[in-house]
């Protein structure tokens, strides 16, 4: 997580008054986007008569430890809390809908989100995806290489896309990284789920996602409703290259999916594919606003 300290942004001396910090906050923004960190000076406030200090923070950029005003002169930390959030989950869970609806409900709060997702995200992992998702392509893939590919352009979307906006201060939501390929090329392809995590962590230094939700639905039900939504890697009607895969390969993956929730309880939640959309938005959103106050708290 990138520390991306603006220090100080609101000229406290000119901001005086008798209310209470936190009034002007918005629950829902206290945790996300910006958080704020004050503390008092050891010099009390000479240049105004009114001793009592307030600060009118704009709404929806509110953040976490915020002291309660006293007299004495203020000096506060601004940061910026950039949060990398994925998605996973198999086919037909309904990644997508959640995605766009958690795009529209974090914009709505002025928060500036970018969504992008695995393989793609950049002119590399573009290609990447059509030799290996296309159905067009007449030519074998050797897991191993496949995995390496998935990899390659994961490297280049994390570098090129991914960092770049988190230290803008953005929320990046993608669709599917590590763990698909530790539960696609580790548990379904059977190259081993210790060998892909650990390839995943040299390839990335370590590189993680702040909280991943994996939407669990039985792979049967899942095709069932994938069926007749059309998929620019196959023609009308089909299903892409890996999708085609047999139903044990499926049921492999989201076996993976389920024991990789249980092992990293921290970062994982696992949502129920079943509900409905409203419902899983609004368990996915909180779980995000608690998770920013922990990392807000992190980098305070
Ligand atoms: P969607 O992101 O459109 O669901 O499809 C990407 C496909 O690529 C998906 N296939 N199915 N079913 C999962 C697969 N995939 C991998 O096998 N390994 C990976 O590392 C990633 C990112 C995706």
């Amino acid at each position: 997580m990138e520390d991306n300290s603006i220090e100080p942004t609101i000229n406290l001396n000119s901001a005086v008054g008798d209310g209470n910090l936190t009034q002007s906050l918005e629950p829902e923004s206290f945790a996300m986007g910006w958080s704020f960190t004050i503390w008092e000076c050891p010099t009390p406030l000479q240049s105004d008569s009114n001793s009592r200090s307030c600060i009118n923070l704009p709404s929806r950029t509110a953040g976490s430890r915020i002291k309660e005003p006293c007299d004495g002169l203020y000096k506060m930390q601004q940061k910026k809390s950039s949060i990398f959030i994925t998605v996973e989950g198999g086919e037909g869970a309904g990644k997508t809908t959640l995605i766009d609806g958690l795009k529209v409900k974090l914009i709505d709060l002025s928060l500036d989100v970018l969504v992008t997702r695995e393989p793609g995200g950049t002119a590399l992992g573009n290609q990447v995806r059509k030799w290996l998702l296309s159905t067009e392509m007449s030519f074998s893939i050797d897991p191993q290489a496949e995995l390496l590919l998935f990899l390659a352009a994961r490297l280049q979307h994390v570098e090129e896309v991914i960092k770049p906006a988190l230290a803008a201060g953005k929320i990046v939501i993608c669709d599917r990284f590590n763990d698909s390929t530790i539960a696609y090329q580790g548990a379904g392809r059977g190259l081993g789920v210790d060998y892909v995590k650990n390839l995943c962590h040299i390839v990335l230094n370590g590189f993680t996602p702040d909280i991943t939700f994996y939407v669990d639905i039985d792979p049967e039900v899942g095709l069932l409703r994938r069926r007749g939504v059309d998929k620019e890697e196959a023609k009308p009607g089909e299903v892409d290259r890996i999708e085609a895969e047999k139903m044990a390969f499926h049921q492999a993956i989201r076996e993976c999916f389920l024991r990789l929730v249980k092992m990293e309880t921290n970062r994982f939640f696992l949502i129920d594919g079943l509900k409905s959309k409203e419902a899983i938005l609004e368990e996915v959103f909180q779980h995000i606003i608690e998770k920013t106050q922990t990392i807000g708290n992190h980098l305070c």
